[in-house]
């Protein structure tokens, strides 16, 4: 049987990625048809740290909603219409089934053949080599389409008097049978829940498929289940540091993409482990990570951000004018922009297009001078790029660093910290 294994709604890098490794590692343990999913649009991030590694990213789906298509019955045979009548009824009465669906030509659903309303024509007429499509097929109260949900139309296919169900696609082609007796089985699949276990924040249908496993590092407001299940939980700062520890456990070393992928978790949720809800635990199962990718976590970390860097992404004029404040303040007119960047590195890449674009917008915003802060957040620094009036800049008490910026560490705050300094050094 089919398992799934899947984080929660608004999939974040950490949900992706533990769905992604907690999949190899049941695969590796014996677990045959498993697949992680991914319940809503993949992140930036986490799709570049799939194709980084050269890995296929897991499949995005939707809801995991019991269809029709899931129900057919594959063993009950479908006739076609130019099958002659008497070749029909061997199948028909070989499938040890009381009626079978006829397909037109065209693929659409003709009728059922069956025994009942076949008695009258062999009284009559009885040619049994005619196409079964002339011979008198009964129609059917309900053709159920592929995508039905389930849940929608169990009621009424149990109250049904018949026992087969013709099923079509979406362009009312017959693709088989659904037997009454399948709405009273199980789901054709089962999941497992990875950071997170609130039924609201998983992915729609995850009430009615059968959960066999949880990993997570979430409050716990599980639903009573019917047999024991498979629970892992532990106050650690991402979902990925608990299946790095269950490789572990097992016996098991990941590949380096998929240790890499790991890493990409943990870094990303622990915010690099400034997080306060980072643990040792994460520090160290980074570290044996980290020893068998190959890669830093920082070289993660720095890859995931390129992605989401607005200098690697707009041009420096885009870059300033995103977040830009004109103040006048003390018979001064200037500008305040911020950039937050998780790689200052990229910063100092951009020094001196930067420079120039704020040369442009001083001159066409007749200011004094303007300020670029450039604000890592996870590391909790920031450093600045100034352009104008000279004065003002030697009285900041920012010390200086390399290519003419100055160093603000733990500086986070343009309206809390830069403007009061700016302002003291106005006056
Ligand atoms: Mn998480």
């Amino acid at each position: 049987m089919k398992t799934y294994i899947c984080g929660h709604r608004n999939p974040d890098t950490d949900s992706v990625m533990s769905a992604y490794a907690l999949a190899d590692l049941r695969r590796r343990t014996g677990m045959a048809d498993v697949e992680a999913i991914c319940a809503g649009r993949l992140p930036a991030k986490a799709k570049w740290v799939f194709e980084h590694y050269g890995l296929t990213p897991p499949r995005v789906k939707r809801d995991v909603y019991v269809r029709v298509r899931h129900l057919i019955d594959h063993g009950v045979p479908v006739i076609e219409a130019e099958t002659s009548l008497v070749d029909a009824l061997r199948q028909l009465e070989a499938s040890g089934q009381s009626s079978l669906p006829v397909r037109a030509r065209d693929g659409s659903f003709l009728g059922m053949l069956s025994p009942a309303k076949l008695l009258n024509f062999f009284l009559t007429k009885g040619d049994v080599t005619i196409p079964t499509a002339r011979a008198p097929l009964h129609k059917c109260a309900q053709v159920l389409n592929e995508n039905d949900p389930v849940h929608d139309i169990r009621t009424s296919a149990i109250r049904n008097p018949h026992n087969h169900f013709p099923v079509v696609d979406e362009a009312g082609r017959l693709l088989g049978t659904v037997l009454k007796s399948a709405f009273a089985e199980e789901p054709p699949f089962r999941i497992i829940l990875v950071d997170h276990n609130e039924s609201e924040q998983g992915i729609p249908g995850v009430d009615e498929v059968p959960v066999i496993e949880v990993v997570d590092h979430h409050r716990i407001a599980f639903a009573a289940t019917k047999e024991p299940i498979r629970y892992t939980a532990d106050v650690v700062g991402s979902t990925c540091t608990l299946v790095a520890r269950m490789y572990r456990a097992a016996g098991e070393r990941p590949t380096r993409e998929v240790a890499g992928v790991l890493i990409a978790g943990i870094v990303s949720d622990t915010l690099m482990f400034q997080s306060p809800t980072t643990t040792d635990a994460d520090r160290s199962m980074c570290s044996w990570l980290e020893k068998i990718s190959g890669e830093s976590a920082e070289a993660v970390m720095d890859g995931m951000a390129a992605i989401s860097s607005p200098l690697q992404s707009m041009d420096a004029d885009q870059a300033l004018q995103s977040d830009a404040k004109v103040y006048n303040e003390a018979g001064r007119k200037f500008m305040l922009a911020q950039i937050e960047e998780t790689n200052l590195e990229f910063f100092h890449q951009h020094i001196e297009e930067l420079a120039a674009a704020m040369d442009r917008a001083i001159k066409s915003n007749s200011l004094d001078f303007m300020a670029l802060m450039v604000t890592d957040p996870v590391r909790g620094n920031s450093e600045l790029l100034y352009r104008g009036l000279e004065s003002v800049r030697r009285a900041l008490p920012y010390r200086k660093g390399g290519g003419g910026i100055l160093k603000m560490p733990g500086v986070l705050s343009r309206k809390k910290q830069l403007l009061p300094e700016i302002i003291a050094a106005l006056g």
